[in-house]
C-alpha cells in the first residue's frame, strides 16, 4: 500500500513508518517539527537522544534500500495539504500530527486557543484536501480514550443502543474530555463522522489509551532509527515519566490518590494495532471507531509495577503522592470495551512487566541526560488555571 503518515517525526510517527516499511508498503510523511519546539519551549529534551530528520530519513534508505518520501509542512498550509496528497496518490492517510498534551492545552488562553486551532483546523484540512483529492482513500485519525473521560457505566467503541422515551437508535457515545486538548479530538471526531456521512469518505477513528515504551524491533542495530522519549509533565505520558524518574532515584510523582485509572498499551503493540486499521481498511462511508488499549491499571498500580521490577533489577525505588495539579476524579469506575481490534486478529504481544524492564534497561545509559532536566517532574499547570508547584503529600493523613 502507498500510505502517507503526518506526523511521521513523532514518538509513533518514526516508529510506525520503520513497521510499515518492514512490511513493504511505500512510506511518505508530513512532519514541520513543532513536537521538537514544544519540547524545548518546556524546557525539556528525549532522554533518548534523536537525530535530525536527514540523519534519520538517510538511516531509513541505508535499513529498507529505498526513501521515504518526505516533506516539511504544516497541515494549516491547505494548498501544501493538497499539492502533497495529489503528487503522493495515497491509499491510506495515517493522522499523527496533532499536539498531543492535555496539560500544555492547560497552561493559559495562548495554549489552549494554539491546541483547537492546531488539532481542529489541520484536520479539518486533512478532511477537505481528502474530498477534493483523494477521496477513495482510507483515513486513520489518532483520537484518544480520553474523549469519553470516566463515565459511571462501560464504555463502548463509539458508539451505542439507547433506548429513550420508548424509541431506540444507535447514537455516538458521550464524549466527556477532561483539557482542552482531549476536546479539540472529540471536536475531530465529529468532523470526521459528519465528512464520512456527508462525502462518503472512509475514517477508522482509533480511540488510543496512553502509550508506554523505548523501542520496537526495527530500531535494534542503528541508532538513528531510535525514537524520541519525553519525561517532562507536558509531553511524558505517566510510564514514561515514572522510568524516567526510576533511573535517577526521584521518587515516582502520583498525582492525588493515584486510582485514576486507563488504558495502556506498549509502543509495539500500538503499531501492530495501527498496521493491522491500515491493512483492513473500512468501507467508503463507513466512520468506525477502535479503543485501542490492552490492559486497565490505576497510576497507582502502575507505580507499583515500576517498583517492583526496579527491584528485581536492584533499583530503589520511592513512590511519593502529589497534590493533583489536574481536576479530575482519584477514584473511579473504568470499564472500556476493546473488541474491534480483536475482531481483526489484533493479540497482544508486549506485556506490561516485560515492557517496564526493556524501558528500565534502555534508559539506563541516558541517566545524564535525565538528570540534566530533573526540573520538569514536578508539575506546576493546573487545571484551576495557573501554575503553581504540586506538594508531596501524605495521603493516608491529608484529604487531597
Ligand atoms: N499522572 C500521574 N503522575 C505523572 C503523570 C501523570 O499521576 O507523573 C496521572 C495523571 O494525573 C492522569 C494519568 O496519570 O490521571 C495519565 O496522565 P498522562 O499524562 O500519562 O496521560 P494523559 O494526560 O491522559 O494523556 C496521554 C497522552 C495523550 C493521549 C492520552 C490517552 O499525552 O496524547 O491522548 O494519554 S488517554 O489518557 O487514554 O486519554
Amino acid at each position: 500500500m502507498d500510505i502517507l503518515i503526518l506526523g511521521v517525526d513523532g514518538y509513533l510517527g518514526w516508529p510506525l513508518a520503520l513497521h510499515l516499511a518492514s512490511q513493504q508498503h511505500r512510506v511518505a510523511g508530513i512532519d514541520c517539527f513543532l513536537r521538537r519546539a514544544w519540547i524545548s519551549e518546556v524546557g525539556s529534551h528525549s532522554a533518548i537522544p534523536i537525530y535530525t530528520i536527514e540523519e534519520r530519513l538517510q538511516a531509513f534508505k541505508d535499513c529498507f534500500g529505498v526513501e521515504l518520501m518526505f516533506r516539511d509542512g504544516n497541515l494549516l498550509d491547505y494548498s501544501f495539504l493538497k499539492a502533497f496528497l495529489a503528487e503522493f496518490q495515497p491509499d491510506t492517510i495515517i493522522h499523527l500530527a496533532e499536539m498531543p498534551s492535555a496539560p500544555y492545552s492547560m497552561i493559559d488562553q495562548a495554549h489552549a486557543a494554539f491546541t483547537q486551532q492546531n488539532n481542529v483546523i489541520g484536520s479539518l484540512n486533512v478532511l477537505w484536501a481528502i474530498k477534493e483529492v483523494c477521496p477513495n482513500a482510507h483515513l486513520i485519525k489518532l483520537g484518544t480514550m480520553g474523549e469519553y473521560g470516566t463515565p459511571n457505566i462501560d464504555i463502548p467503541e463509539g458508539f451505542f443502543e439507547v433506548e429513550f422515551r420508548g424509541r431506540k437508535d444507535r447514537l455516538p457515545f458521550p464524549r466527556q474530555a477532561n483539557s482542552f486538548y482531549h476536546w479539540s479530538k472529540v471536536h475531530d471526531s465529529n468532523n470526521t463522522m459528519f465528512a464520512c456521512r456527508t462525502w462518503g469518505l472512509r475514517a477508522t477513528d482509533i480511540m488510543q489509551g496512553i502509550v508506554f515504551g523505548s523501542h520496537i524491533d526495527e530500531m535494534s542495530g542503528d541508532v538513528r532509527l531510535r525514537t524520541r522519549f519525553d519525561f517532562d509533565q507536558c509531553f511524558g505520558t505517566v510510564i514514561n515519566r515514572f522510568i524516567c524518574e526510576a533511573v535517577i532515584g526521584h521518587p515516582l510523582t502520583v498525582y492525588g490518590a493515584g486510582g485514576q485509572t486507563r488504558g495502556f498499551l506498549p509502543l509495539q503493540n500500538s503499531i501492530q494495532c495501527l498496521t493491522l486499521a491500515t491493512e483492513n481498511p473500512s468501507d467508503p462511508g463507513e466512520y468506525r471507531v477502535f479503543n485501542q488499549f490492552d490492559d486497565c491499571y490505576t497510576v497507582e498500580e502502575l507505580a507499583a509495577a515500576v517498583q517492583r521490577v526496579g527491584l528485581e533489577m536492584s533499583i530503589e525505588i520511592d513512590i511519593e503522592h502529589y497534590n493533583n495539579p489536574r481536576t479530575e476524579p482519584d477514584s473511579h469506575y473504568y470499564k472500556p470495551d476493546r473488541n474491534h481490534l480483536v475482531e481483526l486478529g489484533y493479540q497482544p504481544k508486549h506485556d506490561l512487566e516485560t515492557e517496564i524492564r526493556t524501558m528500565l534497561q534502555d534508559l539506563m545509559p541516558h541517566k545524564s541526560r535525565v538528570l540534566e532536566k530533573i526540573d520538569v517532574f514536578v508539575p506546576d499547570i493546573r487545571w484551576e488555571g495557573g501554575r503553581r508547584f504540586s506538594k508531596k503529600v501524605d495521603i493516608k493523613a491529608t484529604p487531597v
